[in-house]
């Protein structure tokens, strides 16, 4: 059994769950545009209701080309409706890489850091150790602005592995318990199609270091690029590799379509190994 703590939670990982995206920002490459603090409380109330373990909520865009975002602002963005949707027993991750807004939203009540710098931000770490979250440690090559320019590795799955080895070793050093550990190769931060895909036919060596993985692929260009679909048609393709990771170890989707994404895990649940993917049970027809 695979059970990750993050702040007074404890998820059930025998099956893979689902992270739902709550984006609080004006240019995230799929549903941006969701600055108002109640809408973005709904939208997260409702991925909950579709069956989302961890809702994570994201107040600067990681996009390719993205513009940083103040911290100030983005503390300001994002506290209101951590301490919201906290308050009402859900399990929050916070999807930032600064140590000023990581420490808020603790005291918000989050219950977990989603860092695609994988806390190695000065500061961001003693932060992280202090707070009892779960960390999800992702792996980027280069920096939003340009990483998509020309990506290059010797051998990327090992690289990105060795990688995220060494941050969640550097995690255990700094305190934190191994089971609050998850770690994420990151879809197209700093990756081509092809590294994409070599990453993903592999990730049953990024689970193989032992801590479970988060995989984040929804509607992401890949999908497009493999599919010919724009973002608003990515539906399809992104069910397609969220199966393919949960084939191969991924523990945990980051998702935008959450109930479509929970239907899919339980259908495929149910052939390979286990009775519903989020504690339902099913009965013969
Ligand atoms: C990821 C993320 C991902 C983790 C984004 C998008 C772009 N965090 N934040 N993994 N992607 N851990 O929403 O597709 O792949 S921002």
């Amino acid at each position: 059994m695979t059970i990750l703590k993050a702040g007074k939670h404890a998820i059930d990982l025998s099956t893979p769950r689902v992270m739902g995206i709550v984006n609080v920002t004006t240019d995230s490459f799929y549903d941006g545009g969701r600055l108002d603090r109640d809408a973005a409380i709904a939208h997260a109330r409702r991925l909950i209701e579709e069956g989302a373990a961890i809702v994570d909520v994201g107040g600067e865009s990681t996009r390719p080309g993205a513009e940083p975002v103040d911290p100030a602002d983005e503390l300001a963005r994002l506290v209101p409706i951590v301490a919201a949707l906290a308050g009402e027993g859900a399990c929050v991750s916070v999807d930032t890489m600064k140590p000023a807004v990581m420490q808020a939203a603790l005291a918000a009540g989050a219950s977990m850091i989603n860092d695609v710098r994988a806390l190695q931000v000065p500061g961001a770490m003693d932060v992280a150790a202090a707070g009892g979250a779960a960390v999800c440690l992702m792996h980027m090559q280069g920096e939003p602005r340009t990483m998509q320019r020309a990506p290059a590795y010797g051998d990327v799955v090992d690289e990105v592995s060795a990688f995220l080895r060494r941050r969640a070793l550097a995690c255990i050093d700094a305190g934190i318990a191994g089971d609050r550990i998850v770690v994420d190769p990151g879809f197209g931060f700093g990756k081509s199609l092809a590294h994409n895909l070599d990453l993903l036919r592999n990730l049953g060596e990024i689970a193989a270091l032992g801590f479970p993985v988060l995989a984040g692929l929804s509607r992401k260009s890949m999908i497009g690029a493999i599919t010919g679909r724009n973002l608003d048609d990515r539906l399809a393709g992104s069910l397609a590799v969220a199966l393919a990771a949960a084939a191969r170890g991924a523990r945990l989707l980051r998702v935008h379509d959450v109930r479509e994404t929970v239907d899919a895990l339980a259908a495929w649940s149910a052939i390979e190994r286990w009775p519903g993917s989020h504690g339902h049970e099913w009965t013969e027809q």
